[in-house]
């Protein structure tokens, strides 16, 4: 059937699957959006405040429900608007789709009204990306685009589509949608990471992210039980092993749990799994691991990219570990599981807190909200304590900008999480990520959006000040915000719910008010300004370096 470039957009889309998309419109991109118009009863359409958080809520969105996340912008502006969310998704591997509309083909490069070169501005930051010009391309470039958001390691591809191609006519037949399978690695190239495995006597597994994208959370629990190995998950990983069961250890890196820290200086065998030995996790290459490495990763670029392995096996979590399970020894490690244990009970922090006491009402969310409750965050100090202090005991339940550290990502991310899960959820954010993006407190209240927003009011920039405590002599170089927002009054301009936490003994009283609230609803958390996220490994050091206390 012959179709207009627009709809054979709209067309592929519901092809695809697409059941959601976050988006903005505009000159560029309204023949798109006229097409929209026609299947709203098959596509949810989001409009956000500003583009980058439809693009955080797009990128939320997929990493809950495992599908592509899909956004749609205009050219200029409200592509390069994309630009933070699309890196976003780039760096923690989240499959997102990213479309944009742009002049049309004839006024490309010279400089037209509202005209952004976004495919050249996005790639560093995209798995790959297009510029659509032959409308005949345009139906097979979106069937790769998904195909290539979601295989392999996932991520974002950007589809540049200029107006004249929205507007011209082709030949469109629905393309069958490629399923994402995985080859079984070759056995041999599993031999020696085996071989290790079953010799090793003090094992340590180091879990990322990948292992939750691959659903590989059944697997992992059974290697792990089989070689009675302790795990310690990456920020990404949280959830990916159930963090109440005996052998889970805590998170690992920079400010992960103490024990964790010392458990990998004394294992004999780091067994990473869908994990990229990230910055924050070996700051110093050399010697954050003295025993040999294990690393199982589906991105072949990041083995021996930040610390050697022993052995390796490139492949999908999930095939991979159902691949050498069979040949997995099962074994007892009694000694080596209890002197993680003390290690457990004795490296822990003395906890200092000056008012309200921020872990205290993570911990009151935690009791309250059942295993399966999504807790989105924004980056600084409360991302921190809240992903030391709750216990994630599912997979898709801990949304943060881990790669990036994206302030700003949270009011987003929270809405594109509650659209997918259709459920509640709680974000945790500080004053200075609020500010980024609280115009999208709008959206979820037009969108009907049960979001308990647990803003952890420090009147700082609390993780910048922190470092300028450590590493700065105190300089408060405008770190500390003194911002007279009345938060009672933004929540109730946008039509939210408002409550205050003063006082440690409300804390569990106000949690449940929140998370029982039928729309929207603003927590002003009056924390501190002094509270600090510890432990702390300094960048560029190892365990040896750690900080367990600080003065104010
Ligand atoms: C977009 C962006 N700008 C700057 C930073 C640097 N940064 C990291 S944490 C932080 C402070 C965050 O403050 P707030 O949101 O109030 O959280 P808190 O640390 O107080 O919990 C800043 C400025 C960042 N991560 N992202």
């Amino acid at each position: 059937m012959k179709l207009k470039g627009a709809k054979i957009v709209t067309e592929s889309l519901i092809n695809e699957g697409v059941d959601t998309v976050f988006c903005y419109p505009g000159g560029s991109v309204l023949d798109i959006f006229d097409e929209l118009y026609f299947v709203q009863d098959k596509i949810k359409q989001v409009v956000t405040c500003h583009e980058q958080g439809a693009c955080h809520a797009a990128d939320a969105y997929a990493r809950i429900s495992g599908k592509v996340g899909v956004v749609i912008a205009t050219s200029g502006p409200g592509a390069t608007n994309l630009v933070t969310g699309i890196a976003n998704a780039y760096m923690d591997s989240v499959p997102l789709v990213a479309i944009t509309g742009n002049v049309a083909l004839s006024l490309l490069g010279r400089d037209s009204f509202q005209e952004v070169d976004i495919a050249g501005v996005t790639i560093p930051i995209t798995k790959h990306n297009y510029i659509v010009k032959d409308i005949n391309e345009l139906g097979k470039i979106i069937s790769d685009a998904f195909y290539i958001a979601k295989s392999g390691r996932p991520g974002p591809v950007l589809i540049d589509i200029p107006k004249n191609i929205q507007q011209a006519e082709c030949e469109w037949e629905p393309i069958p949608v490629r399923q994402v399978t995985h080859r079984v690695p070759d056995f041999k190239k599993c031999q020696s990471a085996i071989d290790i495995i079953n010799s090793s006597k003090k094992p340590l597994i180091y879990l990322g992210g990948g292992s939750i994208s691959s659903e590989a959370s059944k697997e992992v629990l059974e290697f792990a039980q089989k070689i009675d190995a302790p795990v310690a998950c990456s920020m990404m990983g949280l959830g990916g092993f159930p963090a109440s069961h005996p052998l889970y250890l805590g998170m690992i890196g920079m400010h992960g749990h103490a024990n964790v820290a010392f458990t990998s200086q004394e294992c004999d065998t780091l067994i990473a799994i869908g994990a990229r030995f990230s910055d924050r996790v070996a700051s110093d290459r050399v010697k954050f691991v003295k025993g040999k490495v294990v690393h199982i990763d589906i991105d072949n670029a990041e083995i021996n990219k930040n610390v050697k392995t022993s052995a390796h096996i490139v492949g999908d979590i999930k095939t991979v570990l159902n691949t050498i399970l069979p040949y997995i020894n099962e074994s007892k490690k009694p000694e080596w599981i209890e002197r993680c244990q003390e290690l457990k009970k004795t490296k822990v922090l003395k906890e200092t807190t000056h008012s309200v006491s921020p872990r205290e009402i993570l911990r009151s969310i935690s009791r309250q909200t059942p295993n399966d409750q999504i807790i989105a965050t924004d980056v600084g100090q409360h991302q921190m304590w809240t992903a030391q202090t709750c216990s994630f005991e599912q997979p898709r339940t801990f949304v943060t900008s881990g790669g990036l550290g994206t302030m700003g990502f949270g009011m987003g991310a929270a809405i594109g999480a509650a659209i997918a899960s259709k459920k509640r959820v709680v974000l945790v954010t500080g004053d200075g990520s609020f500010h980024m993006n609280f115009n999208e407190v709008v959206t979820a209240v037009v969108q009907k959006l049960p979001i308990a927003v647990f803003v952890f009011n420090n009147n700082t920039l609390g993780m910048v000040r922190q470092w300028q405590k450590l590493f700065y002599q105190r300089h408060f170089s405008n770190t500390t915000l003194n911002r007279p927002t009345n938060y009672e009054y933004l929540a109730k301009a946008f039509g939210a719910d408002y409550l205050e936490i003063n006082d440690n003994d409300e804390i569990d009283q106000k949690v449940k008010l929140a998370i029982t609230c039928q729309k929207p609803v603003i927590v002003n958390c009056k924390i501190g300004i002094d509270d600090n996220v510890l432990p702390m490994i300094p960048s560029g050091k190892s365990a040896a370096d750690i900080i367990m206390e600080m003065g104010d």
